[in-house]
């Protein structure tokens, strides 16, 4: 495998004489994809280049504090310009990011950098950055900033800790590790405001997403045999809490707390006949792997899938039918 360092000081090369640039976030943005993504905007402007943010879907309200967010753009438009770089940010492949039809529309020759720390990336890119034991992007592109001897802002500092926080889910999720909260101790002196960003981003549910968890909770189910805990939100749950498919998202990461069982599993139904699965462990069970037997992917200990189907409870068994 080839060493961090050599693939920094590539990227480190190809960006000092890069003049165009367009750095995309995965869908459906996170406080990784973002708070990386708005990092290195505020970089590559430092050093005087053409940079455009993009992500397909829009900015949610909830990372609207991060320094620099108003420059994010989802028009699509944007891949009619010519660029010659393209730097994707947390985006474990293309499809997933959103842009894998939107790539072609380049019609000029670019360098495409893979910036990201999921063990199911396949490593798409001309120059790849993937370290899979990094708590989150915002911890690699502070490597790249410490390699690079770049000075650490406040909005710097800010944009980073977001992606640093939320991966880890404020530090106590599988994913940290001494790196991530050696860099946050680092970030914060340089004046990230860490309760700010923990009330923004982790610290922020409202009633009616509480109200679907419940419905969640009261049928959390174990099966000793594969020592596996589980659960599952409907659309008829969602209609009778009017509630968002959203609203479900942070189950799986709350149900950390649970000592028993091995693998979390979440599964909800959508709108379009689809059923999404999030995995977590609170042990050492390789998701990956069982997120592929299903066709998904993701990290080691925190991945998802999508199967089409809806799901039935029946006879003390939950079936996707
Ligand atoms: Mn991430």
């Amino acid at each position: 495998m080839e060493n961090h360092k050599n693939i920094s000081q590539n990227i480190a090369q190809h960006l000092e004489k890069a003049q165009n640039i367009l750095i995309v976030s995965h869908r459906k943005p996170d406080g990784d994809t973002l708070g990386s993504n708005f990092a290195f905007l505020e970089f590559l402007l430092s050093k005087n280049k053409k940079v455009i943010s993009f992500c397909l879907d829009i900015l949610p309200s909830h990372l609207q504090f991060l320094p620099h967010s108003h420059l994010l753009t989802n028009d699509q438009s944007v891949f009619g310009q010519k660029y010659d770089t393209v730097v994707t940010i947390d985006c474990g492949n293309l499809d997933y990011a959103g842009i894998d039809h939107l790539l072609p529309q380049i019609n000029n020759n670019f360098i495409l950098i893979n910036i990201d720390h999921h063990a199911s990336n396949p490593h798409y890119g001309h120059i790849n950055l993937v370290l899979e034991r990094a708590s989150s992007t915002a911890e690699i592109i502070y490597r790249l900033f410490q390699d690079w001897q770049i000075p650490l802002t406040p909005t710097l500092a800010t944009n980073l800790t977001c992606g640093l926080v939320t991966d880890t889910d404020c530090f106590k999720n599988p994913a940290t590790n001494y790196r991530c909260v050696a860099a946050a101790s680092q970030l914060i002196g340089q004046g990230a405001n860490i309760y700010h960003i923990v009330n923004s981003t982790i610290n922020n549910i409202n009633v009616r997403s509480l109200t679907l968890w419940g419905r969640a909770l009261e049928r959390l189910y174990k099966i000793n045999k594969y020592n596996l805990v589980y659960t599952y939100i409907t659309q008829q749950d969602l209609i009778e809490c009017q509630a968002s498919d959203e609203d479900g998202e942070g189950i799986a990461n709350f149900l950390h707390i649970l000592k028993e069982g091995e693998v979390i599993m979440v599964l909800r139904e959508t709108e379009e006949g689809i059923v999404k699965g999030s995995l977590r462990t609170t042990g050492n069970t390789d998701l990956t792997k069982l997120a592929k037997t299903f066709g998904g992917g993701g990290h080691k200990k925190a991945s998802g899938f999508s199967l089409p189907g809806r799901l039935k409870y029946d006879n003390n068994k939950l079936k996707i039918v």
